[in-house]
């Protein structure tokens, strides 16, 4: 297999750095890629690239958002093109299955269509009643250079909740990918090239959140910082931020509930409760790794659990059936099996799972099988804490009452699931969950029209939909004091 080998992008062009981060692939071991690893001086460079292409108008922040709106959907042209490039080097640096690598693109494509639609109607308002010598006119304008700090699970996606609406706004990009996982947003850079998006709208600097992540963070010359990833480096680049009223968006971890009443399609919550906490391995800020269950019903429905996460199939990343694969590292994969285990030593009931995954093929990987805990109760680690991994914690509720409680026992509030046929249940119960996000009778669907943020320490902002938009404008108000009139109106009488 050939190594992958890759600079970082700047102004248009590769530059070659001699450090490298090498990527093994968590589900293999073998060398996947060499990501070059930057310096500050390289973040200097990029940004300067993206200031360049910002403040100079007439390259991109000055252009009609239609010219904007054109040049970014040639771009995702390409990248529908190359579909399955991107999907392979996706699962195999994240160590998720083929077809969750294709869905991935295939969602940031979708995402990126609708950003290029919202570059034609950027909203503003006039305001004509302030008398007759006088007009205002409110207006966003793009906010300048946007640094972006993206995470390993879902570097696509979570890339493209931000980019392409930057690029509608008019802002241009200065990006820093998670080192384990930096090869598609290196591709797509350079796929905007091929496009005509012009030379230093996007610039990637791949190494360190240490070294790259703090330079950009700090950089005078970036005006927002858009960041996925952890809550506690969130309150780092908040904090950071904050020095320089840089403003800044922020998509943080999660603790979502499923919320089961007994009046549920239970066969639907069911599929929907094991999707919840199996996808991307459980890896996913907004995984429905706590299940809140009715007393009434619990007992057949976690062996109800337990049987469909029997069929759950784990396996390689080229595996075309696989619904799960391996975790991000092996510092990961321990970290979960030490939840794991905490969990038993708290007291928590093991009902499947549990330990790592050898056997199959599966050797050379970092695979925990799905883990399901009963008899959870909210003083517990595994109810408290985001695991990332496919662990999903069950505890039981006799009223309303309790499972909103129960729900809003967290310090996050990214997303919630509640399952009714009672149409007046769900929608009072979805109004007492302090989340960004509900989803009824079903789990993680969404469409890129709704946006997406969190409560709580789940973050600051939101991503996608018009409001997704408009994080990456400012306001201006242009107050005008008109001159008399040239020509009085004829009078009639
Ligand atoms: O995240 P980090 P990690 C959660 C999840 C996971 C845990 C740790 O619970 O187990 O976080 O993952 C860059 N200044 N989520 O350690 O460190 C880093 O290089 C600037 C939830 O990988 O937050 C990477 O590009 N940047 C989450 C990005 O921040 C810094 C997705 C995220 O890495 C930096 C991922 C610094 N000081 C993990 N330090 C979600 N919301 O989905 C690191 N980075």
């Amino acid at each position: 297999m050939t190594v992958r080998e890759y600079g970082i992008w700047i102004g248009g062009e590769w530059v070659d750095k001699a450090s490298k981060v090498e990527r093994t692939s968590p589900a293999h071991g073998t060398l996947l890629a060499r990501f070059s690893e930057g310096a500050e001086e390289d973040v200097d460079a990029a940004v300067a690239a993206a200031r360049k292409a910002f403040d100079n108008r007439s390259i991109w922040s000055g252009l009609p958002g239609s010219e904007r709106a054109k040049a970014i959907s040639r771009w995702l042209d390409l990248i529908v093109r190359d579909t399955e490039k991107l999907a392979k080097i996706e699962a195999e640096e994240v160590g998720k299955p083929i077809r969750f690598g294709r869905g991935e693109t295939e969602w940031a494509v979708e995402l990126g269509r609708y950003a290029a639609a919202l570059a034609y109607q950027i909203p503003g308002d006039l305001v004509n009643n302030i008398g007759d010598a006088n007009l205002g006119l409110v207006t966003r304008e793009p906010r300048g250079v946007i640094g972006m700090i993206t995470p390993w699970n879902f570097p696509l996606v979570t890339l493209f909740q931000k980019l392409p609406f930057a690029l509608a706004a008019g802002c241009t990009a200065v990006i820093k990918p998670s080192e384990l996982t930096s090869g598609t947003t290196l591709e797509i850079a350079a796929l905007a090239k091929e496009a005509g998006i012009p030379d230093g709208v996007i610039n990637v600097v791949s190494g360190s959140g240490r070294t790259v992540g703090e330079a950009l963070t700090g950089h005078p010359g970036v005006d927002m910082i858009s960041f996925t990833g952890s809550t506690q480096v969130g309150k780092r680049i908040a904090q950071r931020c904050a020095e320089q009223m840089k403003r800044v968006g922020l998509e943080l971890g999660g603790k979502a509930a499923n919320i089961v009443f007994a009046d549920a399609d239970l066969d639907s919550a069911v599929d929907g409760v094991v999707f919840g906490y199996i996808l991307n391995q459980g890896e996913e800020c907004v995984q429905g790794t706590r299940l809140l269950v009715e007393e009434a019903i619990a007992e057949d429905f976690i062996k109800q659990l337990v049987d469909r996460s029997k069929k759950i199939r784990m396996g390689l990343p080229e595996d075309e059936q696989a619904d799960v694969g391996a975790l991000i590292h092996e510092q990961h994969m321990e970290k979960v099996l030490s939840y794991i285990k905490t969990g038993v030593d708290e007291g928590a009931k093991l009902e499947i799972g549990g330990g790592r995954l050898t056997d199959n093929g599966l050797g050379k990987g970092f695979y925990v099988a799905p883990t399901i805990f009963s008899g959870v109760t909210p003083e517990m680690t595994l109810f408290r804490d985001e695991i990332f991994g496919p662990v999903l914690a069950v505890t039981t509720f006799k009223s309303v009452e309790e499972a909103v409680a129960l729900a809003n026992d967290t310090k996050y509030g990214l997303g919630n699931g509640v399952w009714t046929k009672d149409i007046d249940k769900a929608i009072q119960v979805s109004r007492e969950l302090k989340s960004g996000t509900v989803y009824v009778n079903t789990f993680l669907e969404t469409s890129v029209q709704m946006p997406f943020g969190g409560f709580k320490e789940s973050g600051v902002g939101r991503e996608n939909g018009m409001d997704g938009l408009l994080e990456f404008t400012e306001v201006k108000s242009t107050f005008i004091k008109l001159g008399k009139r040239a020509l009085a109106l004829p009078h009639t009488v």
